[in-house]
């Protein structure tokens, strides 16, 4: 793990540390920028001060409009390396050569709230990469979510006006827990899909890097021979799919809202670099029509029943940005920013992403030139007649037309043979017409799918989340409309969503039950269990056995997590035998919430009780109701035991942990670091236990 106190230093290392002094913008050197030029020591300050001047207009200029959806991000670079070539399917570069890495900048994020918001709110997250191929720039601007809430792009302003903060009084923030939103789903079926997804806990990730991405429209590969193929692209963490609890996403946005944020910012400063496999179901043309929905439709899946994933390459982030404006903040992505081999559909949606992401740019980024930008600039050469404009930083020479024998002809055009984009031949035949295509007309299927391929723990967050958030709306026939349109999903998921929002129980619809896809539950989207990243609390205090807490941290780091003792204070404690440990944060500073297991060593906290302290009492009270890991030995067994429900089984004698739901316990250790470590990161890996009795006795 790298130095934090080291890392803090480079982040505020100057620009120039061998460089001379402050200067003005157009180079004066400076030698006093603390008081204004005045006329007199108490008198008015003097329009003459053109540093005052220069200072404060810039400061008054320093904001751009923040995006108008996904204002809230936090971006890193990286490389893109594919398995194998994919030449039979598509010609792009970037995906023939597996000894070839490509740069990539990606950016997550939420969608609701404003650039200061909360990271941990329940919301889709942005899941955007630039790759930076030698045939020009590629973005995949793809979501966490494989659907989305509307099938044209001409409704995404009012879905997005319906979601976003109430317009007379700008609440909530970060939050779909109100009536607009809920007016607008319960009046619009073609919502429901992505509204399963946005109530289940995929909507609150634990980590960006414990995300899955998915390019959600059917794309087009195209390879040499112009032959198209249909394709959905998929990213799957290297780490699973994992995700918070309501109410502990709920305590992260105050305990730290930048939850997600930090946690890609620190593992890359630690060298644990964050990796993904992209995967693609390809279709081919010709099965356009065997579906029983329409691949054009974007608030459908192909269920990977249907059509299994094939991984073509990883992409690994390991570099932070050097500063957040400049690169997180004005990276521009852009549907349309393909490169040859890979071209779009005739999905609705993304046609109309295609002329929304360009035109948003050129306000955000105050003018035409923003390809410019360090973190927006291709690899590959850029030659255009485009020319002027805000913000040029290019000193063009030459001619600026086509064709011209003045310049000698260049740019020229790329000749016949030279791999060039071309749009895939396509016969479009039609009237023009203002209607949604029939084959978009079935809202139900695959929200039931969705719900009856959930584990049950899964089904009683997405209930408990409808009643979250039905429950804030205050327009009672709202409430009533949207439960309404759940009994056509599933009566059983509408009449408990109603039974807790005081709405009468829906009369049964017939609804056809679809096969479920299993490859839609958390269930099966675990990864291998690993610990790697995993934060690991040590509740200690004076009187500690630290060597017990020492072994088990070395066994624990061994496997990649990051374990910090947590004391009443900073500084050290006195271990029993007089060892010093030194403590990594002070119990005030933290919460169970930012940590996914705690560890009790003998002689924890406060006079051999480690549950003395009422602070240290609640870590291991709200870590047992989230689900989490938690591990005790020898003396603090019992006082863990007198804390948890009797059915919880912890150990009463001998050196063998005993591990129930999660809670795992050694009464008389002598190695912990051998078999108890081993049970508390096997309880760590299955990263929560949802079959727990409550607290309450
Ligand atoms: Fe976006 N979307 N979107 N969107 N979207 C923007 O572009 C838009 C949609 C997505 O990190 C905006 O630069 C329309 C689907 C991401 O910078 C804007 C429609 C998906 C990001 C815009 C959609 C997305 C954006 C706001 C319906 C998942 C953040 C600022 C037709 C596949 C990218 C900006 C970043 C951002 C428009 C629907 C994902 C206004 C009109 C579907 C990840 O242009």
């Amino acid at each position: 793990m790298a130095d934090p106190k080291q890392e803090q230093r480079d982040a505020f290392r100057a620009d120039d540390p061998a460089g001379g002094p402050l200067t003005t913008d157009q180079g004066v050197t400076v030698d006093h920028t603390d008081d204004s030029l005045t006329a007199g020591e108490r008198g008015p300050t003097l329009m003459e001060d053109f540093h005052f001047r220069e200072k404060l207009t810039r400061f008054d200029h320093e904001r751009i409009p923040e995006r108008v959806v996904h204002a809230r991000g936090a971006g890193a670079y990286g490389y893109f390396q594919p398995y194998e070539s994919c030449a039979e399917f598509t010609r792009a570069a970037f995906l023939q050569d597996p000894s070839e890495r490509t740069p990539v900048f990606v950016r997550f994020s939420t969608v609701q709230g404003p650039r200061g918001s909360a990271d941990t709110v329940r919301d889709v997250r942005g899941f955007a990469t630039k790759f930076y191929t030698s045939e020009g720039n590629y973005d995949l601007v793809g979501n966490n979510f494989p659907v989305f809430f509307i099938q044209d792009g001409i409704k995404f302003p009012d879905f997005v006006h319906a979601v976003k903060m109430e317009p007379h009084n700008e609440i909530p923030t970060g939050a779909s827990a109100h009536d607009t939103l809920w007016d607008f789903v319960s009046l619009q079926p073609e919502t429901l899909h992505t509204i399963m997804w946005l109530m289940s806990d995929r909507a609150i990730p634990r980590s960006y890097r414990m995300m899955q991405g998915f390019g959600v429209h059917t794309f087009r590969f195209v390879n040499a021979q112009g032959r198209g193929t249909f394709v959905k692209f998929h990213w799957k963490p290297k780490l699973g799919v994992h995700s918070l609890v309501w109410d502990e996403a709920q305590e992260a946005q105050g305990r730290d809202p930048d939850f997600n944020r930090r946690d890609l910012w620190d593992t890359i400063e630690a060298g644990i670099y964050p990796e993904w496999e992209l995967g693609v179901q390809l279709v081919p043309e010709e099965d356009e029509h065997s579906f029983d929905f329409d691949l054009l439709d974007a608030t459908k899946i192909i269920p990977e029943e249907l059509v299994p994933l094939r991984p073509i390459g990883r992409m690994v982030l390991n570099r932070n940005p050097d500063n957040f404006f400049a690169e997180t903040e004005q990276v521009a992505f852009h549907t349309a920013n393909v490169v040859p081999g890979i071209d779009f559909t005739n999905d609705p949606l993304l046609q109309a992403r295609n002329f929304s992401y360009l035109d948003t740019q050129l306000l955000r980024l105050g003018g035409p030139n923003f390809a410019q930008i360090p973190v927006n600039r291709p690899v590959a050469p850029v030659r255009t007649n485009q020319r002027d404009g805000f913000h040029q930083s290019k000193i063009h020479r030459g001619t600026n037309y086509s064709p011209n024998s003045l310049g000698g002809g260049c740019p020229a055009l790329a000749d016949p043979d030279t791999p060039a984009f071309r749009h895939l031949t396509e016969r479009v035949d039609g009237h023009k017409i203002r209607k949604r295509s029939p084959s978009f007309d079935d809202h139900y299927t695959q929200p039931a799918m969705f719900w009856h391929s959930m584990s049950d723990w899964e089904k009683q967050h997405i209930v408990d989340a409808f009643r979250f958030e039905l429950g804030k709306v205050n327009a009672m026939q709202v409430r009533e409309r949207t439960v309404e349109q759940l009994s056509r999903v599933d009566h059983g998921l509408a009449s408990a969503v109603a039974e807790g929002i005081g709405v009468a129980p829906p009369p049964r619809q017939e609804t056809p039950r679809p096969a479920p896809s299993p490859a839609l539950s958390f269930e099966n989207n675990k990864g291998d269990g690993s610990i790697t990243t995993r934060m690991v609390a040590v509740l200690v205090s004076d009187g500690v056995d630290a060597g017990q807490a020492e072994a088990v941290r070395g066994a624990l780091t061994a496997q990649g997590a990051i374990v910090e003792m947590i004391a009443p204070r900073d500084g050290e404690v006195a271990g029993a035998g007089g060892a010093a440990l030194a403590v990594d944060r002070a119990l005030p500073t933290v919460a169970s919430v930012l940590y996914d297991a705690v560890l009790l060593p003998s002689g924890g906290l406060g006079s051999g009780d480690p549950l003395a302290d009422d602070a240290a009492l609640r870590f291991v009270e709200n870590a047992y109701r989230h689900g989490k890991a938690i591990g005790a030995l020898g003396a603090s067994v019992p006082a863990l035991a007198g804390l948890l429900p009797e059915t919880v089984t912890v150990a009463s004698n001998g050196g063998d942990p005993v591990a129930d739901r999660g809670v795992v316990t050694c009464a008389e250790p002598t190695a912990p670091g051998e078999g108890f470590a081993r049970a508390f990161a096997e309880a760590i890996g299955a990263h929560r236990h949802w079959d727990r009795p409550s607290l309450r006795r």
